[in-house]
């Protein structure tokens, strides 16, 4: 079993194996940093002011409670009386067993977004959770549970509960609110709906969702437009997309696999973090050997733990890859074999107008020295080249890779250090282990560099260096975001509903509403996707103030809320109306969702909820009738060859949950070195992007912290958001029991600070042209000079003013537009300054 504690320095999912940390000594200037032990105080710290306990009871008709109790609102604990501020509460689970309280264990999974789903075995006495503990029942390797699903013991009965419906008394955005009944709530929602329907059609309904939420039916239903995700973890994949043809975006073999890992190498990515209950097989894979190198601006957790620390500038990520392959061709470390068997290197491009040669019956081409002629690149041997210049039908043609190499000398490893400050020798001796201690993983995060508009040139170059060095698909390699473990997992169908029943298409792209003229008049946002699925926050209001209707449904009264007409309460997922509250299939596991607890307060689950909220439009009779017939249907109706047969009873038989079969086999889904493109290979020459001169991969830097970059001279620091285990982005932020370990503030780097004339525990303000807002500072020696760091999802609530969305870069650039997924939402692309408050 594993429980990932924390104290007030440091959060260890395992017993930590301690190493060795290298830590380099990269010079700004004439400044060394990084070149002593750094403080292992980097984020917990403990406050010496600890969380403040709410036990306000507010009516639940009391006027204007949000307003009164700050944005978010605290709704109080009506029923439930004493729970969070009783320190004795916690206790009587073991010690007064023994004195006739009624006490029963139930089971369910929790949260997804940390990428957890850890699987749960709660205490309920006398009708209220007060223990919570891993399900000895999964497999070896998924008993765990970290501090944030122990402290849902106190979360659930949070201060921050929506307790029950409410509308909007004061004008949108006032934060004054009035409980109402649920009939009362579902008519306003059905009338606003309707409403919006009839003036401007369905499409003019927008439906928002958290990647928590579960529910699937509404959208289809309601025909709205529909997103859970734009402009977000996408900018590494646009990039490796074209390689596969489009139909994957990373070959990450299960982590398990990690064990027979040589060289590791992350990149933007703060694994044993932001993938905590899985970072047991990354100790487990150095234990076997693994040698571990990450490549963080920040002395992050990660760098902590990890053989390697390389400190790199900011939004650089690209270039140091091309560092690496301009090493690697230099020193002849690529893999002929593989290269000319499973890339397009070898494939032949018009000199003249960088477009593919192709047969006439459209296969692409390779030379034949034979004939000296092309062939089609299904007839290469051992024999076709892979570099040189040839002359056909009178136009010259070159090798995909000529073309590369030749591109290169632009971009070579001086070039490199220069842009990424890593020193050129290190980013050869990277390349040299990347490309020859193999097999090697390239691990790529989805927060760093993944948040900057020139990460799709960042995803294509980390393509490049696993087809140069065949460091992909076989046991062992990796390519790209590892943070879901890999694992296999059978797929649950959803409910069928009448075919017409489809989403409708947005006439404007998502990441863009609040900044340009559209059609959307009514959002309805499954938690509160207001402040995490958009940037500069003062726009995001502007857009909000112009709809016809604005509904809220969440389970705690974040930021956003403040800005709705109607704010719907739900359950969590320890609250179900009936004994089965849910399904899910992830992590080598079907599990399910047991009724711990009744809905608390006013709330309904969203099961519930959505059943009501069709129902109120007149649509409800095309869905299952309870949340039973629901998961009956999904696990009567998988597909999947890794399940024979699952039933709600087996389930119950064995606490919840099943694994899939060969659970304990790693799987390695490109084993076969036959890639999901058209060709089978890995597609390293993307035609489709000439127009933007990126065929192959030419760096970029970000457009507002470029070194030239004329906001620099107002706005000096970057501003870097990242997550944090204390957090799931805007999740148990109200904890006060995380609270006691981790309080909002902005981390800064001494030497930054010392120049601002900024002590420790300041508050200061953050500010640019967008916008401002205050919160306390940490001094942090982890983080990189020129750079602050605050946690994503930060609540206003907790801010001393502001929000930290307020001054987030929005910027598309016209290439996102033609992207596999669309633009990033350029979040760390942002400049900003910052004074004693
Ligand atoms: N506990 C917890 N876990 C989570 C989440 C959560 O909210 N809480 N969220 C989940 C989600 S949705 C996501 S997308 C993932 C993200 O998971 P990660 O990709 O691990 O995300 P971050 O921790 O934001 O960023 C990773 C690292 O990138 C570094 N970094 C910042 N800028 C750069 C850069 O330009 N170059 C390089 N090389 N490094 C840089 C940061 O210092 C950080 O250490 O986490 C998931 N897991
Ligand atoms: N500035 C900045 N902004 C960012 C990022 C950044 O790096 N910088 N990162 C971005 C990234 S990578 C991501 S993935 C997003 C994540 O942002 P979200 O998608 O919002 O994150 P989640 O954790 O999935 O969802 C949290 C919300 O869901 C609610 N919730 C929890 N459980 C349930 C449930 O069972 N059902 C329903 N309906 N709601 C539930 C919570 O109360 C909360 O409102 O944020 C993005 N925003
Ligand atoms: S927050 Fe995530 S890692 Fe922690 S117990 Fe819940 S699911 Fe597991
Ligand atoms: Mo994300």
């Amino acid at each position: 079993m594993t429980i990932c504690y924390l104290d007030c320095h440091r959060i260890w999912p395992i017993p930590c194996n301690v190493r060795r940390t290298i830590l380099l000594s990269p010079h700004w200037g004439n400044k060394v940093w990084g070149s002593r032990a750094l403080s292992a105080n980097r984020s917990g710290q403990r406050g010496e002011e600890m969380g403040e306990v709410t036990s306000s009871r507010v009516g639940l008709t009391r006027r204007s409670f949000l307003k009164t109790a700050g944005a978010a609102g605290a709704l109080g604990l009506a029923g439930a009386a004493g729970m969070t501020s009783s320190s004795n509460w916690l206790a009587p689970v073991e010690a007064n067993a023994d004195e006739g309280a009624e006490e029963r264990v139930a089971y369910t999974y929790h949260q997804k977004h940390c990428r957890g789903n850890c699987m749960l075995k709660c205490t309920v006495r006398d009708g209220r959770l007060c223990k919570i503990e891993p399900n000895m029942a999964a497999a070896k390797g998924f008993q765990s549970v970290c501090l944030k699903g122990l402290s849902e013991i106190q979360h659930v009965y949070s201060a921050d509960r929506i307790q029950s419906p409410m509308k909007r008394v004061g004008e949108r955005g006032s934060g004054e609110f009035v409980a109402i009944s649920w009939d009362e709530a579902l008519d306003i929602f059905s009338e606003n709906v309707k409403s919006c329907w009839d003036k401007y059609g369905k499409s003019s309904v927008y439906l928002a969702a958290a990647t928590e939420s579960e529910i699937s039916n509404m959208r289809n239903i309601m025909q709205c437009g529909y997103t859970s995700y734009h402009g977000i973890d996408i900018g590494i994949s646009n990039g490796l997309a074209p390689m596969f043809g489009f139909k994957a975006a990373s070959a990450v073999n299960d982590i398990r696999d990690w064990k027979n890992c040589k060289t590791f190498i992350a990149i933007s990515l703060n694994f044993i973090e932001t993938s905590l209950t899985h970072s047991r097989h990354y100790f487990n894979a150095m234990e076997a050997g693994m040698h571990t190198i990450v490549i963080d601006p920040h002395y992050s957790s990660m760098a902590s733990k990890s053989d390697e620390w390389i400190p790199i500038e900011p939004g650089t990520d690209g270039a140091f890859y091309l560092g690496m392959a301009s090493s690697i061709i230099d020193n002849e470390w690529y893999d002929k074999a593989f290269m000319r068997d499973h890339t397009t290197f070898p494939f032949l491009v018009s000199t003249v107008d960088g477009t593919m040669l192709e047969s006439p019956e459209g296969d692409f081409m390779v030379w034949d020295p034979t004939t000296s002629a092309p062939k089609s690149y299904m007839e290469t041997n051992d024999q076709t080249p892979l570099e040189g210049e040839f002359d056909y039908e009178g136009v010259t043609y070159a090798t995909a890779f000529t073309l590369f190499k030749e591109g290169q000398k632009t971009q070579s490893v001086e070039w490199a250090a220069d842009v990424t400050k890593i020193p050129a020798s290190e980013i050869e001796r990277i390349a040299k282990m990347y490309a020859l201690d193999t097999p090697s993983v390239l691990a790529i995060g989805q927060g760093g560099c993944d948040k900057y508009n020139n990460s799709d040139i960042a995803g294509h170059a980390a393509g490049i260096l696993a087809a140069l060095t065949g460091n992909i698909g076989k046991s062992g390699t990796g390519l790209g975001y590892p943070g879901n473990g890999g694992y296999a997992s059978a797929t649950l169908p959803s409910w069928p509903l009448k075919p017409e029943m489809k989403t409708s298409s947005f006439k404007t792209p998502v990441y863009e509403l609040p900044y340009v003229e559209n059609d959307i008049r009514c959002y309805i946002t499954l938690g509160d996707q207001i402040m995490q699925h958009f940037a500069d926050l003062n726009k995001v209001y502007e857009w909000l103030m112009t709809l016809d209707f604005v509904c809220y449904i969440d389970i705690h009264a974040i930021s956003g809320s403040q800005y709705a007409d109607l704010i719907l309460p739900i359950s969590s997922r320890f609250e179900s109306e009936t004994e089965i509250g849910g399904v899910q299939a992830v992590r080598d596991h079907i599990m399910l969702r047991e009724k711990v607890i009744e809905p608390l307060f006013e709330s309904k689950s969203e099961y519930e909820l959505e059943r009501m909220l069709m129902d109120s439009l007149g649509l409800g009779d095309v869905m299952h009738k309870t949340t039973e017939e629901l998961v009956s249907y999904q696990l009567a109706n998988i597909k999947s060859p890794l399940v024979d047969q699952v039933t709600i009873e087996s389930l119950q038989a064995n606490q919840g949950v099943m694994t899939v079969k060969n659970a304990d086999t790693p799987y390695c889904p490109m084993k076969s070195l036959k890639f999901p493109s058209p060709t089978g290979r890995l597609e390293v020459y993307y035609d489709k992007y000439l127009k933007f001169n990126q065929a192959l991969p030419v760096f970029e830097y970000p457009e507002e912290t470029a070194p030239d970059s004329d906001v620099r001279a107002k706005y000096p620091l970057q501003y870097a958001q990242s997550r944090t285990r204390f957090h799931i982005h805007d999740q148990f932020c109200d904890s006060t029991w995380i609270q006691e370990l981790y309080k909002t503030c902005v981390e800064m780097n001494p030497v930054d600070m010392k120049s601002r004339g900024l002590s420790d525990k300041d508050d200061i303000v953050v500010y640019n042209d967008r916008g401002e807002f205050s919160c306390p500072v940490r001094s942090n020696e982890s983080i990189r000079p020129g750079s602050i760091r605050i946690m994503e999802g930060e609540w206003t609530k907790f801010m001393k003013s502001g929000n930290y969305q307020n001054v987030t870069n929005p910027t598309i650039i016209p290439r996102g537009r033609v992207m596999a997924y669309g633009p990033v939402i350029p979040y760390n692309d942002t400049l900003v300054e910052v004074k004693k408050a």
